[in-house]
């Protein structure tokens, strides 16, 4: 399975093509819409989020609610797109166009960008950088997350730090539906309030907050991912899927960081067999990998998220025309996204365990795939 995406910030659209997923998935927009929501959600989101009502289109793929195994094409609109035609349009003529940018802001894509690609309007290269797209990926993340339920798989993604503010009260998963309606996707109620106070002063000066986001698989089978080459090993290719989310600038796995300072024997997990449950471990400081493959137990990944590059009070630069010193451009700006990362990281871990799944059970149909779980998991307990 794998997916491409395109599409500008201020664009008609984003667009992605799934290819590679069996026939006779149940598939309807409606099972799209929850996630694109929870991505528009969060408190401390910006003003681009009123104007935008996130759905995604089916234009291909699928018939009578069921994939048939072509290319899944999915479609969402930009609504902002009528206030920018003039400036995106891809036609010759008005040039310079109108909200070019030149400034370029300390941390964006911008100065990086430009200079790669020759562009001194550095809106060339925000469009595409914008955390726009990960709407087209949380989509992408939706159809794999209806994929994987229909093997018996589930997740969760929850906001673990937020402006320097520790959750106190660990998730469960009995939280799971209060955490996705709380207004920062936490499971604790009270840091969630001293993270919104700091929102709100990190509003009051002009600034944005970074934080940490944690998300949690279970139901997944054992040996997922694989030993035998770099680049099958499964946490490897969860680390790239999770650190090409923008704004992430650390991934951890399991006890992560922490490994690093503790003994062998408090690190690594005991392991029990019991007849008719087969292989088990009692703790899970692991995260659900070993040797990059997935132990059965749950996934346990954790990504850290640096504040948003946009400030309202903005930091030194220089224009990359008139090479003055200058201050960074200022467009509307979230103060946080770090409980919509959570959704994207949720997403793009889910996407990279549909298409491991796909590899070790192949198959056309879903049926196909189903039968052959089935087969290996009665095949593990015999193990
Ligand atoms: C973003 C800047 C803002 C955010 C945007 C990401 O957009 P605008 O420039 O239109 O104000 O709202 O995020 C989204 C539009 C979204 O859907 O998440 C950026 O520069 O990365």
């Amino acid at each position: 399975m794998r997916f491409l995406t395109a599409g500008e910030s201020h664009g008609p659209a984003l667009y992605t093509i799934i290819d590679g997923l069996p026939a006779g998935l149940p598939l309807t927009e409606s099972d799209l819409e929850p996630w694109l929501k929870r991505r528009q959600g969060g408190y401390g989101r910006g003003r681009r989020m009123q104007i935008e009502t996130d759905r995604a289109r089916i234009r291909s793929g699928v018939r009578a609610g069921r994939t048939t195994g072509a290319p899944v094409t999915l479609v969402i609109e930009n609504r902002d797109h009528r206030n920018w035609s003039e400036i995106m349009d891809p036609a010759p003529g008005n040039e310079p166009r109108k909200k070019a940018l030149t400034a370029a802001r300390p941390g964006h894509a911008d100065l990086a960008g430009g200079q790669k690609y020759g562009h001194k309007d550095l809106r060339d290269v925000l469009e595409r950088a914008s955390a726009r797209e990960t709407a087209a990926r949380v989509a992408v993340g939706a159809v794999a997350a209806r994929l994987l339920a229909e093997l018996g798989v589930e997740s969760a993604a929850y906001v673990v730090a937020l402006g320097g503010v520790r959750i106190q009260r660990p998730f469960r998963w009995e939280d799971k539906h209060r955490v996705d309606a709380s207004p920062l996707f936490t499971p604790d109620p009270e840091s969630e309030a001293r993270m919104i106070a700091a929102i709100d002063a990190a509003k009051a000066r002009g600034d944005t907050l970074g934080g940490v986001v944690e998300v949690r698989v279970r139901g997944l089978v054992p040996g997922l991912g694989s030993h035998v080459q770099w680049d099958r090993k499964l946490d490897g290719r969860l680390a790239q899927a999770v650190m090409s989310v923008p704004a992430i600038k650390g991934v951890e796995i399991g006890l992560g960081f922490e490994a690093a300072e503790r003994p062998g024997s408090e690190v690594h997990d005991a392991i029990f067999w019991e007849e008719g449950r087969g292989f088990f471990r009692r703790t899970n400081r692991a995260g659900g990998l070993e040797g990059g493959i997935t132990t059965g137990e749950e996934l346990v990944i954790r990504a850290a998220m640096k504040p948003i590059a946009t400030l309202m009070r903005p930091l030194p630069t220089v224009d990359v025309v008139t090479k003055e010193p200058a201050d960074a451009a200022r467009e509307r700006s979230d103060v946080t996204a770090v409980p919509a990362a959570g959704v994207v990281v949720e997403a793009m871990i889910l996407i990279t365990l549909a298409a491991a799944y796909l590899e070790k059970f192949g198959g056309d149909t879903l049926e196909e795939i189903r039968e052959r779980v089935a087969a290996y998991r009665r095949r593990l307990v015999e193990y």
